[in-house]
């Protein structure tokens, strides 16, 4: 302890405080100095991602292509600027939280450098969210406004917005009485610069939970994140990067992703989906060479090019990731699509492992990877939270640069969901092979994987129960050959069953995203219960088997 000095002058407010960090956990002290003294955290900013290079020496290289849109990096950085001035007109401010849920548009990537570059946190939904997950987000976040698309097919994004405890609805499309997104645009102004120590963006954590959970990600930890993820896959100038994920998604967002591609002098090809009739076109007439894809994806493709017309042959790298894929249909990527195959095996929750682009193809092919950062902690435990033997199957935990101490005002999650020194329990079953590679064996949180969406069994059973003929439900996964999982829940009803389609309609009326639905719907009189008399999930599960 030093001696404490009395201060000299009375402190002046210098700065504005950064408003509303209070649920935010952020490193210990001493972490943060290592981090920074070891060059993991510098003063970049997210709304900073553009390569400065690029930018002074190429303004007219091409940043970004959306439909018919083609932005050079000079349109993109103007762009983003006119945009972040638009929104300070709006009223929104540095700290505020704006929860935006466009689609994979150059307004997505418009919406996000100017709310960054304004240090106005973006929070990312997915396009396929709905009453039920933005309605608790807005209020989660105290979000200032909601920026989305008019519409996703039949759904009307406006309608839900009508709803939504927000000042400001802004609209990509036709607005009727809200914001158009075209119109948040103004002559640039002075901007001042946030602190890269605060929240740039919040993600969304797949969920294990009743409720989605939010997940702050700094501007120092997110641009390490990405800048590093980028060297790793050695994306640069060259890059032409396929976004068939939502752009929304921490894989395609950032692993190494768009921001990835920007910070690097790339190109990003946007397109609506990963479906063959619209991807292939794009990577024959763009030439992508990079493209980030789901297992289902990748199942999909490889079968795809056998009768698709179009010429893939520019793709170098398909990084496969979000679910697991297996060892034999990785082996089968190089011969099939004539590309790399890259695991990564990430989390919006920070860590994230990538097998990287010299390792032998046993290692490519048959395992998720390793840690991205020399500064990543790993530790591989049992049930009592002890170390397993080298190469045994234990819970993996970690903790680092860009991994979150806790999640966004969530003390009683955080509890559980930490250990006391700071590691993150992820929940996922791994081994470690002597390498350093990760092989995920399995799963210990009560969520299913239904091809990298993830769907909470908490969540989609609190709904289930809401429905007059529920008496309990259970939801467990159901192994698939495409999806990996799909979603079974496991009825006791009161007296006549509900149909499927019947339980489908109950849950959209309830505003939850169609993703989350049960794929299948079993009737049973009673729960099979564990010794301290829990449902037995595996129970229900080896009858599906
Ligand atoms: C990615 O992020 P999230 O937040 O949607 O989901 C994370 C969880 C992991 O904890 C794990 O359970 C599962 O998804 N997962 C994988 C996997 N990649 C993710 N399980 C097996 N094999 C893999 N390769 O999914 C995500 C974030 C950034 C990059 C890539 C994926």
């Amino acid at each position: 302890m030093t001696e404490p000095t009395a201060p000299t002058r009375p402190t002046a407010p210098t700065a504005p405080t950064e408003p509303d960090q209070n649920g935010f956990t952020p490193w210990p002290e001493d972490l943060a100095d290592r981090y920074i003294a070891e060059g993991y955290w510098g003063d970049r900013l997210l709304g900073d991602v553009l390569n400065g290079d690029v930018l002074r020496d190429d303004p007219g290289r091409i940043a970004l292509v959306a439909g018919d849109e083609r932005l050079s990096y000079a349109d993109l950085d103007r762009r983003a600027d006119r945009a972040a001035a638009g929104w300070l007109r709006l009223g929104v401010r540095r700290g505020d939280r704006v929860v935006v849920q466009l689609p994979n548009s150059a307004g997505f990537v418009v919406t996000f450098l100017a709310l960054v570059r304004i240090g106005a946190a973006p929070v990312l939904a997915l396009p396929a969210h709905r009453e039920s997950e933005i309605g608790y987000l807005c209020e989660l976040a105290g979000a200032r406004a909601y920026a989305a698309a008019d519409r996703d097919g039949a759904f009307d994004y406006r309608v839900m917005a009508r709803a939504l405890p927000v000042e400001h609805v802004v609209i990509e499309g036709d607005a009727q009485e809200f914001t158009a997104l075209a119109d948040v645009d103004a002559d640039p102004v002075e901007i001042e610069r946030p602190d890269p120590a605060t929240v740039g963006v919040f993600l969304l954590s797949g969920g294990t939970t009743g409720l989605p959970k939010l997940i702050p990600r700094t501007h120092r930890d997110y641009v390490y994140n990405l800048e590093a993820s980028a060297e790793v896959c050695g994306f640069g100038g060259r890059t032409v990067y396929l976004v068939v994920l939502p752009a929304a998604h921490n894989f395609a967002l950032a692993c190494p992703g768009i921001l990835g591609v920007l910070a690097t002098g790339g190109t990003v090809v946007l397109a609506p989906s990963g479906s063959p009739d619209e991807a292939f076109p794009l990577i024959e007439r763009e030439r992508a060479t990079v493209c980030a894809v789901v297992p289902p994806i990748a199942l999909l493709w490889l079968d795809a090019v056998s009768w698709a017309e179009e010429d893939v042959s520019s793709l170098e790298l398909l990084q496969v990731g979000g679910a697991k894929f297996a060892a034999e249909r990785a082996a089968e990527v190089p011969g099939t699509l004539g590309c790399r195959v890259q695991q990564v095996f990430g989390m919006a929750e920070g860590l994230l492992n990538y097998t990287r682009l010299d390792d032998p193809r046993e290692l490519a092919e048959g395992t998720q990877g390793r840690p991205l950062s020399p500064a990543d902690e790993i530790r591989i435990v049992d049930g009592d939270g002890a170390d397993v033997a080298p190469g045994e199957i234990g819970e993996l935990l970690t903790r680092g640069p860009y991994t979150l101490r806790g999640y966004y005002r969530a003390p009683e999650h955080n509890a559980r969901s930490f250990t006391p020194d700071g590691f993150y329990r992820t929940g996922d079953l791994v081994r470690r092979l002597p390498s350093g590679h990760l092989v995920v064996e399995g799963r210990e949180k009560d969520q299913i994987n239904r091809g990298g969406d993830k769907v909470s069994a908490e969540e989609l059973e609190n709904h289930l129960l809401a429905h007059p003929a529920v008496h309990d439900a259970a939801v467990v996964g159901l192994p698939d050959p495409m999806m990996g999982e799909r979603t079974c829940a496991f009825l006791v009803v009161r007296d006549t069953a509900p149909t499927l389609p019947e339980i489908k309609e109950f849950l959209r009326g309830r505003g939850l995203a169609a993703y989350k639905f049960p794929d299948r719907i079993e009737t049973v009189d009673t729960f099979p219960r564990t010794p301290v008399g829990k449902i037995s999930k595996k129970e229900l599960a080896a009858r599906l088997a």
